[in-house]
């Protein structure tokens, strides 16, 4: 019943910031999907008689992979997959059911905030048993394999009716299709007092949760609408489509334009949010006001507390690098550890394992905690209700007042995409060339700290990882980090992180790209990211 199929080796499978992304008639080919997925089980040891978890944001080409995986994994040797029914689950929950049942591992199929569609991306992810994504060394082992792969292992038997709960068999392998809210929302019920956020609810509390046709919709509809009392229709775009509608599942101001007009307009509700295809990142816009992922990560760290799940405080924060450093301010005020990591989920894994950290964010609108080991876009939502909740304050007051405190980063992302590899290859250099002069330099008001190419040493496993982003720091506290996408499938996006630090509340109501103005010019002279791109702005500023 199992068949052996011969195969050759395909060019580029090297996972990137987060699995294999690729366009969907790259993933068409034949055995494409079967050459990694068997790359991943080669590389892996001891899963024998063991859980694997299945699940995907639901695009385009996910139910067609699911069914491989479920045959290729059955033929592996796994004792028990947990599908999510309709080949459905979002990121996070992924995460929490591997941990929940002490799954050996998971496939996550997303490209996460990419478009979907024939002509969109899809992408593999393997989590490990801790539930987060596998680190470097699994990666590039992965990888490797992919390099010399001569043949994968199928169970010959037809599709699984993956749309009914409940079991079946391959050989010995059971397949357990699942709800894949159920054990999600439960895991939520349990870290934030559901009772406070009804009662907001019941005080007329309005809210909007933007779904983007992704895979959120099932779950913010049965947690806000369904337990927590969020009036019917709270939840918009909430049915999970191959094609996200047409839509750019990412959800920043720009690709989440309805909601943020309508929370900028006369008719906003008291708070919006929003999540991406696979349900990982989160967007959060209060009345007037948008809050940056890196002012959101600072709130939320400084709040969490109020949430029963993290009664007892917080053991640290981590950012990435590009992320602002307002979290840095929350964490010295708390006294609690601060780490900064490279670009990538996965860098925070360790330290959360390891208890060294409570919360984690990153600039590119992801937050969560240690109740999973994945970004958590929903649970960010709650933990904002929570606060929300505890102060009834307008979202904008609340931020203010962190700014009042703390003060206030400034800070935007300008991304350069589809840019030929060797532009973006030749901006960096230029800037890499001139690290090590930089230091002392001048331009107008703004002195050069320093400068460097970031590497990160994993404090608890002792690993290294280098070019991680290229950084110039200056005096005032303004920084510049230049970096090279790692998830983009159209040629080479370049990211140009830009954030000034103003501790002064009088000057806190300055618009952002005006009060950033000096460090995007000298982030320009420094690159010559204009003359090299032939791009004179950027394709997104968020
Ligand atoms: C992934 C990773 C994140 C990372 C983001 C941006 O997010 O999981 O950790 O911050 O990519 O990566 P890049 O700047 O390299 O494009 P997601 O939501 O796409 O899984």
């Amino acid at each position: 019943m199992i068949r052996t199929v011969p195969t050759q080796p395909f060019d580029g499978q090297k996972p990137g910031t987060s699995g294999l992304r690729k366009k969907v008639p790259v993933f068409q080919q034949p055995h494409y999907v079967e050459n990694f997925v068997q790359s991943i089980f080669d590389t892996l040891e001891g899963f024998a008689g063991k859980t694997l978890v299945v699940g995907g944001d639901g695009r385009f080409y996910n139910r067609e992979v699911v069914q491989k995986i479920l045959k290729m994994a059955a033929a592996a040797g796994f004792g028990r997959i947990k599908v999510g029914q309709g080949g459905l689950m979002s990121t996070p929950a992924v995460s929490a059911v591997i941990r929940k049942y002490g799954a050996f591992g998971g496939i996550v199929l997303s490209a996460s905030h990419n478009p979907g569609g024939p002509e969109g991306d899809f992408g593999i992810k393997y989590n490990i048993g801790n539930g987060g994504p596998a680190p470097e060394k699994i990666t590039d082992a992965i990888f490797a394999r992919t390099k010399s792969i001569s043949e994968f292992k199928i169970a010959d038997v037809p599709d699984i009716d993956i749309d009914q709960l409940g079991e079946t068999k391959i050989g010995d392998t059971v397949v357990e299709v699942v709800d894949p809210v159920a054990d999600y929302a439960e895991l939520m019920g349990k870290l934030f007092d559901f009772d406070a956020i009804r009662d907001l609810f019941k005080s007329g509390f309005t809210m909007r949760f933007d779904a983007m046709s992704a895979i959120t919709g099932p779950y913010a509809r049965r947690i806000l609408e369904d337990q927590l009392g969020a009036a019917a229709g709270t939840v918009v775009n909430s049915t999970p489509l191959p094609d996200f509608g047409g839509h750019h599942p990412d959800p920043n101001p720009v690709n989440a334009k309805d909601l943020y007009d309508l929370m900028m307009g006369p008719n906003a509700p008291d708070f919006g949010a929003a999540s991406d295809g696979d349900g990982d990142r989160n967007l959060i816009i209060g009345r007037g006001i948008f809050v940056t992922p890196s002012d959101s990560l600072a709130i939320l760290a400084a709040h969490a507390h109020l949430a029963p799940g993290y009664a007892k405080g917080i053991s640290g924060i981590a950012r990435s690098m590009p992320t602002s450093l307002a979290a840095d301010q929350v964490a010295k005020a708390m006294g609690v550890g601060i780490y900064e990591t490279p670009t990538g989920w996965k860098f925070f894994g360790n330290l959360l394992d390891a208890d060294r950290v409570t919360i984690c964010g990153e600039e590119s609108a992801g937050t969560g905690s240690n109740h999973v080991r994945e970004k958590d876009g929903l649970w960010a939502v709650l933990l904002w209700l929570t606060l929300l909740a505890k102060r009834r304050q307008p979202t904008l007051d609340i931020v203010r007042e962190h700014w009042a405190k703390y003060g206030r980063n400034y800070y935007s992302r300008h991304d350069y995409e589809a840019v030929p590899t060797e532009a973006a290859n030749a901006v960096m250099e230029a800037v890499r060339s001139q690290i090590t002069s930089l230091p002392g330099k001048s331009f107008g008001a703004l002195k050069v700290k320093s400068a460097d190419d970031f590497a990160y040493h994993d404090p608890v496993d002792g690993s290294d990882s280098k070019n991680q982003g290229l950084r110039v720091l200056f005096e005032n506290g303004s920084r510049i980090v230049y970096r090279l996408s790692g998830t983009g499938t159209e040629g080479a996006t370049l990211r140009v992180y830009l954030e000034r630090y103003e501790a002064d509340p009088a000057h806190h109501g300055i618009e952002t790209q005006a009060a950033l103005a000096d460090v995007i010019a000298v982030a320009r002279q420094l690159s010559g990211i204009a003359e090299k791109t032939g791009m004179a702005e950027p394709s997104v500023v968020t």
